[in-house]
């Protein structure tokens, strides 16, 4: 038995020893399979890009931001259109007038007799009919534009009423008028004259004076019958 087992011994060991050996080939084996690890290659080309995913979720609204500066001024406008003329000024005044009392006329010579009253104005003192005159002190450059007269007639004949300039040389008359020749009796009225006489109808104080003359009618009845009470002049300034 004993070398039986020996036998065994002997033959397990020879069959770790095959067995060791045996792995010993296949190490051997496979370390000639394999061969040395060879150096590695370049790297392969990028693959193509993925397509793009899905938009993501919108944000949440952010604060309100500060205000803004204030900006710079505008520019002025453009000048306004040149507004309508006013009216004229009271200071300067378009017409004039005057008027001339019944008693500043005087007869035409001082031996003619005339009366003179405040009810009756001025009345002929004579049996005959006669002339008086006023002076008339216009502003110097201003143009007369009319003359009225204002009168009692209450009989047959009738006033005869003229506006003149006169100096050295001679005389040049501005406007006459008579009121209706004939057997009228009007009472009191009024007549002015109908046209001046442009030539003459500018004031020029240096070269003339101007006055006012009446033929005076007389009334056989009573002096009364006839009476002149004042005038009114009107004029105009240059324009
Ligand atoms: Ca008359």
């Amino acid at each position: 038995m004993a070398a039986v087992s020996i036998t065994m011994g002997k033959l397990i060991a020879g069959i770790v020893i095959a067995i060791l050996a045996a792995s010993a080939i296949s190490v051997g084996v496979s370390m000639l399979i394999a061969g040395p690890q060879g150096p590695e290659g370049p790297e392969g080309p990028q693959g193509d890009t993925g397509s793009q995913g899905p938009q993501g979720e919108q944000g949440e609204t952010g604060a309100t931001g500060p205000a803004g500066a204030t900006g710079p001024a505008g520019s002025a406008g453009a000048t306004g259109a040149t507004g309508l003329q006013g009216p004229r000024g009271y200071g300067v005044p378009q017409k004039g007038n005057i008027s001339v009392s019944f008693s500043a006329f005087v007869p035409t010579s001082s031996d003619i007799s005339v009366t003179y009253s405040y009810t009756n104005g001025l009345a002929n003192g004579e049996t005959s009919p006669l002339y008086c005159y006023a002076p008339l002190q216009l502003p110097h450059g201003t143009t007369i534009t009319n003359a009225t007269f204002y009168f009692f007639d209450y009989d047959a004949n009738y006033f005869e009423f003229y506006l003149l300039r006169q100096n050295q040389t001679g005389y040049g008359i501005i406007g006459q008028v008579y009121n209706t020749p004939g057997a009228d009796t009007p009472g009191n009225a009024h007549i002015s004259f109908s046209s001046i006489g442009t030539n003459y109808a500018t004031v020029d104080n240096n070269n003339y004076y101007y006055y006012l003359l009446i033929y005076f009618p007389y009334s056989s009845i009573h002096s009364s019958y006839y009476q002149f009470h004042y005038a009114l002049i009107e004029y105009q300034y240059p324009a």
